[in-house]
């Protein structure tokens, strides 16, 4: 089983989306472990987009990150990286296919609802700086036989 880092972002937030978000990673049969309402502070967000300083839209990004709350989670389940990329769509929602997340709730590319580890080496790496360990929560859903053989 894999954990990976998902941030339902401020316009999400703010339109109301996270019951939505979190309903479709439920729905999907992946299992919650981590979760907090949260302001990102500048020096997080920093941190957090790392690997994007340098860029055009760097700055912007950070600034929007911190605008307003977001939703930090952990999900895990079998390749939870790349199967919750896969429902969060393209990082332009407009070229994100219909039926994903992105594709299905926004429109704007600095405006694209959720944030999703790009690997299991990332989703570490975020986890570790939005959670704890002691954060996180180790369960067994009751369902999980009939989720997975
Ligand atoms: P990802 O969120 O799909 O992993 P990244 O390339 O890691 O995409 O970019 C991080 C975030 O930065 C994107 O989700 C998007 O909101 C924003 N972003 C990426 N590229 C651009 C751009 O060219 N213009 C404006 N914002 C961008
Ligand atoms: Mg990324």
């Amino acid at each position: 089983m894999e954990r990976t880092f998902v941030a339902i972002k401020p316009d999400a937030v703010q339109r109301g989306l996270i019951g939505e978000v979190i309903d479709r990673f439920e729905q999907r049969g992946f299992k919650l472990v981590g979760m907090k309402f949260m302001k990102v502070s500048n020096e997080l967000a920093e941190k957090h987009y790392g690997e994007h300083k340098g860029k055009p839209f760097f700055g912007g990004l950070v600034s929007f990150i911190t605008s307003a709350p977001i939703v930090a989670m952990v999900w895990e389940g079998k390749d939870a990286v790349d199967n919750i990329r896969k429902m969060m769509g393209k990082t332009n929602p407009k070229d994100a296919d219909t039926g994903t997340i992105r594709g299905d709730l926004a429109i704007d590319i600095g405006r694209n609802a959720v944030h999703g580890s790009d690997s299991v080496e990332s989703a570490k790496r975020e986890i570790s700086i939005f959670f704890k360990e002691e954060e996180l929560v180790n369960w067994e859903p009751e369902i999980h036989k009939w989720i997975y053989e």
